[in-house]
């Protein structure tokens, strides 16, 4: 934990009935997985929905119509912050592990993409935000390699069941412009670095640190109501719609 608070969106991404079995006691609820994301204004962007095979998560009752899938550490911070339907107590229906979410079809609020599915990412922390991540991969670096990797890898596919209509249609959406790098950041950048797979770290974290900085203070929207809009500006008025239109909630830890 850093030492200033971070401010995070969850973007409420809508499981689509029916349920598989795993699930089925949350047969008739508003399911959700709830990913923790700081960009709210690349969501046009979502490809898909990360989630670690082997982590722990489970459905929580948020209020008297949303079930929040995140792991239990973020569903102990939601009740502290007034979103558990037993105020500061989560409500867990069912324990789930990433394994069993992946390939769930997903209605995301503004991605172009109107399913999007749950897949396997190896590096998501359970210790910071929910432990459910959004997928840009146009403009995460982190995301266009685990992205590739999946795309690339067949036996990577197979060993967690990964169909392959869930992965290969799916193409990078440009959604932000930067100057000198384009409207693909993560993927020049990765290109640029030379970066093998998702596991390399350290050449992740350099190529972050540049296009979150340069998508930061020079991007500008190529799509949506806020086209032509720096990404400065945009952020807070897209974060503000979303928590408006009941498509996502504040969060910080
Ligand atoms: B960001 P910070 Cl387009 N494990 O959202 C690993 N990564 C996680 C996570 C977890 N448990 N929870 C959230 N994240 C990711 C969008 C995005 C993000 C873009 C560009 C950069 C970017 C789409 N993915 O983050 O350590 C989420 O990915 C660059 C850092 O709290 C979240 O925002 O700063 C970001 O990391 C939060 O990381």
């Amino acid at each position: 934990e850093g030492v200033q608070p971070q401010d995070y969106t969850l973007i409420k991404m809508e499981v689509v009935p029916p349920f598989p079995p795993k699930l089925g006691v949350l047969e008739g609820r508003k399911v959700f997985l709830a990913a923790a994301t700081l960009r709210p204004e690349t969501m046009y962007g979502q490809t898909n929905a990360w989630v670690l095979p082997e982590g722990k998560y489970g459905a929580f009752e948020i209020n008297d119509t949303d079930v929040f899938i995140i792991t239990e550490r973020a569903a102990l911070n939601l009740a502290y912050q007034r979103f558990s339907k037993v105020p500061e107590k989560p409500t867990c229906l069912i324990q789930l592990t990433g394994n069993d979410l992946i390939g769930l079809p997903l209605k995301s609020p503004l991605a172009f993409n109107e399913i999007i599915y749950a897949l396997p990412m190896l590096t998501i922390l359970t210790d910071k935000g929910t432990g459910i991540v959004t997928s840009v991969p146009s403009d995460a670096p982190d995301d266009y390699m685990a992205m590739h990797d999946l795309k690339s890898k067949p036996a990577l596919r197979a060993k967690y069941g990964v169909k392959d209509e869930w992965v290969l249609p799916y193409d990078i959406v440009p959604i932000i412009d930067i100057p000198e790098f384009g409207d693909r950041a993560a993927e020049k950048v990765c290109l640029d670095l030379k970066i093998k797979s998702q596991n390399e770290k350290d050449k992740l974290a350099e190529a972050k640190r540049l296009t979150y900085l340069r998508g930061f203070t020079d991007g500008t929207l190529i799509v949506g109501e806020f086209a032509g809009r720096k990404v400065q500006e945009a952020k807070p008025l897209i974060r503000s719609q979303l928590i408006e239109a009941g498509q996502a909630i504040p969060y910080s830890e």
